[in-house]
């Protein structure tokens, strides 16, 4: 069952409004409550700077005041000396400071202190889960807790594809965007890497810039290739600032924090200079096109200007992950003041690009929040821009030559995929999962609320991977299985090129291959891609928020990953044909010698591991990152190398996910 504590606050850490109810308040939950923490009444740090932003506003890592404020507080939140001081601070802030600054700033320095590591906080789902589903969902679920005794409550259904019409052909890949696992992911990606805060350890991760540009890389090859299982062309990169945005988003979600619904934008809307006071937002679309230009002139020259004038070559080893930083313009930028916050000012100039100036009071659309902005098209057209850029400087170097991609004396001899229904056809179809919404709702009597949700899920399959080895010695090797579409959206063979850029890593893993020929086994549920359901959700099988168990403590802190149950793309009903692909890497070229006990380490490949070197000496996307003469995938492959064709094959019904 769940343990209910109540925090004793000093009466001056109550806000001024409040101070006449305190006893109140304190008492709120009191008579569910088996636990009494007194909280230390100790000299406050000054939080002037955070405490500006309104209580009830939404809050952006996007717009650079807002990422100021946060990074001051997660100093903050960095310099207690204890966790009973931290607790003490947060006892102070909890009343005072916006909740979604709050729980951000709170998180990444749960995150990052040393002796936070295994406390226990629910996950961001359950707590504002109004930034990922239909709000409707609440009302019900206050009718179920107020009329129905906990144990005997339904649970609420969560409908499918709430968001617009069927013959709106961007809803095909709605159950993509809309994903709650997605979207929980890339919330946890950017809370796993901060843009902004004192002690830049936090921030100058191992290849931070290099995997901003390959996580992000990787959202939109997926996202192409689940459009083209839709018949949808791959996403049309935004490139013309002064063009209309096509698609339009009406994202059907209230924030209970601000009592309002979420900005929509209409098909058609341009971007316009911002003037927003409250925001301290003033910006000419121009400056966007400035630092865009700043960018290609940079490649073009493969060297970036540094701020004291000299120009720093962009080398083929660390250009992308100088290129990642400057693009995502995090503190650790090279030269801010220079190429300037590029790809973050496109998220909000679209966000605000309802309300540019603020005449109408609205706060940003959901582009403006990493917890919501993939559940707009317009975001995949963005990225796929900056993606775009990525790869003019990818474009400038040299192909792999064959001594850097075979590894001599391995051969691998075939790949195969097999499932239930036999080799190489894969199966997909709907499941419908459970989660509690308990903790979010802001509103007695508690207790849990069960919601429903439908998403794609796949079965699991076996990789079949027949090596031999006539190296003469056992030798270790990195095992790399992608997969990508065969055919264009016409249904023409896709050129080696574009299905390079289109292909999705499966999973990555160090393996021992003994001398002679043997067979390698590793189960889809394996990938260093994903995360397993379970950690993604809380769902009923699991009990939420076991006070101070680590298993919970895993749960929020090894967020990041990408859903498991979008390991794979949809396909369709016919049967989608895409080609798996299977390398193996001499480990001696690729290998990180680290200890990885107990450090989040199963979700590496977009996330990277904790406190830890990115655990792949080669470029992120090898052997696929560069161009290559090559006119066709066979025409490609090393002998470490194999491919085979496979099958996707949707059933388009709901299978109910069983209770574990
Ligand atoms: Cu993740 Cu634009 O960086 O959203």
């Amino acid at each position: 069952g769940e343990e209910k504590a109540t925090f004793d606050l000093p009466a001056n850490y109550y806000p001024d409004k409040y101070k006449s109810a305190s006893s109140t308040l304190a008492n709120r939950f009191g008579s569910e409550s088996s636990r009494r923490i007194p909280v230390r009444n100790i000299a406050l740090p000054n939080l002037s700077l955070p405490m500006e932003l309104p209580y009830n506003d939404q809050f952006s890592l996007f717009v650079p005041k807002h990422r100021q404020m946060a990074g001051k507080l997660i100093d903050i939140f960095m310099s207690m000396r204890n966790v009973e001081d931290l607790m003490s601070v947060c006892s102070y802030c909890q009343l005072r400071i916006n909740p979604y600054m709050f729980n951000y700033c709170l998180s990444v320095a749960i995150l990052h202190r040393d002796d936070t590591k295994g406390l226990n906080i629910p996950t961001f789902a359950e707590t504002f889960p109004d930034k990922f589903m239909d709000p409707r969902v609440f009302r019900k679920a206050r009718e179920v807790s107020t009329v129905v005794q906990p144990g005997n409550r339904l649970p609420v259904v969560i409908p499918q594809n709430y968001t617009a019409a069927e013959f709106e052909p961007e809803q095909r890949v709605a159950y993509f965007r809309e994903d709650i696992g997605l979207n929980l992911h890339h919330w946890h990606w950017h809370l796993v890497y901060p843009f902004d805060a004192a002690d830049r350890n936090i921030v100058n991760k191992d290849r931070r810039g290099e995997l901003f540009y390959y996580m992000h890389q990787q959202i939109i090859a997926r996202y192409s290739v689940e459009r083209m299982c839709n018949d949808l062309s791959r996403p049309k990169r935004y490139s013309n600032f002064r063009e209309p945005i096509e698609e339009g988003y009406f994202p059907k979600l209230d924030s209970q924090v601000a009592s309002r619904a979420w900005p929509p934008r209409f098909a058609g809307t341009k971007i316009r200079d911002l003037d927003r006071p409250v925001d301290l937002i003033a910006a000419d679309v121009s400056q966007l096109e400035t630092w865009r230009d700043r960018f290609l002139q940079a490649i073009e020259d493969m060297a970036v200007l540094l701020p004291n004038g000299r120009k720093m070559t962009l080398d083929e080893d660390t250009g992308i992950d100088v290129l990642g930083n400057l693009m995502e313009s995090s503190i650790i930028s090279r030269n801010r003041p220079f190429y300037g916050d590029l790809h973050n000012m496109g998220h909000v100039f679209i966000s605000y690009s309802h309300d540019p100036d603020h005449r109408n009071l609205e706060q940003f659309g959901v582009m403006g929040d990493s917890a919501t902005a993939m559940r707009d098209p317009v975001f995949y057209r963005w990225h796929a821009y900056i993606d775009d850029i990525f790869q003019l400087y990818k474009n400038k170097l040299p192909p792999y030559p064959n001594d850097r991609l075979d590894f001599p004396g391995i051969q691998v001899l075939s790949v195969s995929a097999v499932s239930g229904a036999g080799p190489d056809r894969l199966l997909t179809q709907w499941e419908q999962s459970t989660m509690e919404l308990g903790r979010g709702l802001d509103f007695t009597p508690r207790g849990s609320v069960l919601a429903t949700f439908t998403h794609l899920q796949h079965d699991e399959f076996n990789y079949i991977i027949e090596v031999n080895n006539a190296s003469g010695a056992g030798v270790m090797g990195t095992v790399r299985l992608f997969m990508a579409p065969v055919v264009d959206e016409n249904g023409t063979p896709l050129s080696f090129d574009e299905q390079r850029k289109l292909m999705i890593e499966l999973d990555k893993f160090t393996h021992a291959i003994p001398s002679g020929s043997s067979t390698i086994r590793r189960s889809s549920t394996e990938s260093s891609v994903t995360i397993p359901y379970e950690r993604t959700f809380r769902s009923q099988g699991s009990r939420p928020g076991d006070p101070g168990s680590a298993e919970a403590a895993e749960f929020d802190f090894c967020g990041c990953g990408w859903p498991h149950h979008l390991l794979l793309p949809k396909g369709t009903t016919r049967g989608y044909p895409v080609v798996l692909f299977c390398m193996i890497s001499n480990w001696s070229d690729d290998g990180v010698s680290q200890d990885l006990v107990g450090k989040c380490n199963d979700a590496a490949s977009y996330c990277g591991i904790r406190d830890r070197k990115y655990p792949d000496r080669r470029a992120m996307g090898f052997p696929f990152d560069r161009p290559s003469p090559a006119s066709s995938l066979q025409d490609f492959l090393t002998p470490n190398m194999a491919t085979r064709p496979c099958t996707i094959i949707f059933n388009d019904n709901v299978r109910v996910r069983s209770a574990r």
